[in-house]
């Protein structure tokens, strides 16, 4: 079990600390106060779930007419698409042109059919973590759920078999080992939200903490 107390004051420590202001116009795709990377670091809870393929399920359900409860097959038979995206995160890096390919959230949303009422999403992880955003978020032609990046099947540590990527947002709105998508009429923070994450989390206006406006 990680020390949650130490792994959050770490992360928010992190994020809060000022970045170099020299660097934060230079590239118009590289939001203030991030650090432009290439290594594509791994960020996560230090839960590590290892869900294979044949165990990989995803879970569709609350506020809709269809509940959906997707294998790995099903899940591939669903239209793949490539998207190129940059890809932020609130402890100040943020890697360009990720070349992700999957699903779009979008066509799984169209067979379970949401119901009017239904405006907010929580996703569910197989660790055990969550994340929150309203479903009009979900709808973008780019927040897809992935399962291979840089040319490459995703590995475990960065959430594969397969994990959500909304590049529009920091990256912990994209959960890894994604393992369900509820619908509610409300919305309910998620597991960096209820800990001072900003709900919202546009890189561009720097919504780090929920004080930031
Ligand atoms: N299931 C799950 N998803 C998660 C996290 C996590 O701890 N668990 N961490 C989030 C955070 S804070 C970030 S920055 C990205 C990191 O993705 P990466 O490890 O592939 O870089 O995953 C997000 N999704
Ligand atoms: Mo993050």
């Amino acid at each position: 079990m990680p020390d949650w107390k130490k792994l959050i004051e770490g992360k928010i420590a992190i994020a809060k600390r000022g970045a170099s202001p020299s660097k934060a116009s230079e590239n118009a795709r590289v939001p203030a106060g991030q650090k432009q990377v290439n290594n594509f670091p791994i960020l996560d809870l230090g839960i590590k779930p290892w869900i294979g393929t044949v165990e990989w399920k995803l879970r569709v359900f609350g506020l809709v007419e269809h509940e959906l409860n997707l294998d790995w097959a099903a899940y591939k038979a669903l239209p793949q698409i490539t998207d190129i995206s940059d890809f932020h995160c609130v402890t100040r890096w943020s890697q360009l042109d990720m070349d992700w390919q999957g699903v779009r959230v979008r066509d799984v949303l169209a067979l379970a059919k949401p119901l009017s009422t239904a405006k907010f999403a929580t996703m569910h992880s197989y660790d055990g973590y969550t994340t929150n955003l309203p479903i009009e978020a979900l709808l973008d032609d780019d927040v897809l759920i992935a399962h291979s990046v840089l040319g490459q099947t995703l590995t475990k540590d960065h959430g594969g078999p397969a994990r959500m990527v909304v590049p529009k947002r920091y990256a912990w709105k994209g959960a890894k080992w994604l393992k369900a998508i509820e619908l509610h009429g409300f919305d309910k923070p998620g597991f960096w939200e209820v800990r001072g994450y900003h709900n919202e989390a546009d890189p561009f206006l720097e919504q780090r903490f929920s004080d930031d406006e």
